[in-house]
């Protein structure tokens, strides 16, 4: 009986040697101790024994039992830690190696001046508004005092896309549309986006180019507002010190109409080849609201006035930065875009 254990032992140790995960494990433990297992044979057995060798077998039994769940435990917990070791090789990061540079991109030199002017306006209490790029002749000439052959619009050759409509040649239709929602209500709006003439792209030109326009209508706006916000605008991006001019210009839709200079920014006034020796910089053009633009929109003029002005962000961004050519901010070359 003895020896019957002590082979039980032996093939318990050997099987367990082979078993490499826990379902093996779980095979072996069934093999040993379960309903056809030897030990149940011998418990079957017992039956037929006196007192005596009951309790001797008994013994022996419980003891083989109790050694082979403490075998079968310690192989679990082996394998259980070999798992581990295996998958911390496996999960192993070499903190030594060298990384993988991420590149961060950045705003594009148009959208940061774009952002700058809106921050400035947003923060005197204007609303952003957009509108669409392909237009109706309607808005973006018609409303603006720009009837159907008027010269001025020859200024502004247009990519139309049948008689009624066209890529917008400015952002004004996108100030007309907020008058006409507005109904009578004041507005104070900058509108920002692209905008489309049929010109020869060169250093200074391009087919397509960002504005942002601006207008104010209400009760008792005068001149005075205009250049009021018009200098805070040029000083918040130019500094405090920089002086502003206004020139009498025209435009069909606002009058008087004005050109607006600051010194400039480079040399200070004193001539530079930037300010071509004059120690003036055209910056944008402005006016009151043309009377006819505002009984177009329904708003009657001897009630309401208004001012607007009209800011090109690529001649702006140029001359901050001192770029000699406009085909830069589309060319999309990693060189220049990686300065802004
Ligand atoms: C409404 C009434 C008036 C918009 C204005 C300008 C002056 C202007 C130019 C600047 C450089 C165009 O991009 S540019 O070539 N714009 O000088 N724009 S006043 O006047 C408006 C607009 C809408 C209803």
């Amino acid at each position: 009986m003895d020896n019957q254990f002590k082979l039980l032992q032996e093939r318990l140790l050997e099987e367990l040697a082979k078993v490499k995960t826990m379902n093996e494990l779980h095979e072996t433990k069934a093999l040993f101790l379960g309903k056809k297992s030897p030990i149940q044979e011998l418990f079957a057995r017992m039956k037929d024994l006196s007192i005596e060798e009951k309790k001797t077998l008994g013994q022996k039994v419980n003891w083989f039992k109790n050694y082979v769940e403490e075998a079968i435990a310690k192989k679990a917990e082996a394998l259980e830690q070999a798992q581990i070791i295996a998958q911390l090789e496996s999960e192993a990061i070499d903190v030594s190696l060298a990384g993988i540079a991420f590149s961060l991109g950045n705003k594009h030199p148009l959208t940061k001046m774009t952002e700058e002017i809106e921050d400035i306006f947003i923060g005197m209490g204007y609303a952003i508004a957009e509108g669409p790029e392909v237009e109706l002749d309607l808005y973006n000439f018609e409303m603006l005092n720009l009837p159907k052959g008027h010269p001025a619009r020859e200024m502004q050759d247009s990519f139309y896309i049948d008689g009624n409509t066209l890529l917008r040649t400015h952002t004004s239709p996108v100030q007309v549309r907020t008058l006409l929602a507005a109904k009578q209500q004041p507005v104070k709006i900058i509108c920002p986006g692209k905008v489309y003439r049929r010109d020869y792209d060169d250093a200074t030109h391009s087919h397509q180019f960002m504005q942002i326009e601006g207008l104010v209508v209400d009760r008792g706006i005068t001149m005075s507002d205009l250049k009021g916000t018009l200098t805070v605008l040029m000083q918040k991006m130019f500094g405090s010190s920089l002086e502003v001019r206004f020139r009498p210009s025209f435009f069909p839709f606002t009058e008087p109409s004005v050109e607006v200079d600051v010194t400039c920014f480079k040399c200070k006034g004193h001539g530079c080849s930037l300010c071509k020796n004059g120690g003036w910089i055209e910056v944008l053009g402005a006016g009151m609201v043309h009377p006819q633009v505002l009984k177009m929109s329904g708003y009657d003029p001897n009630e309401f006035q208004g001012f607007a002005f009209g800011i090109g962000i690529e001649r702006l961004t140029m001359l901050r930065y001192g770029i000699d050519d406009i085909r830069h901010f589309y060319t999309d070359d990693l060189r220049f875009l990686k300065q802004f």
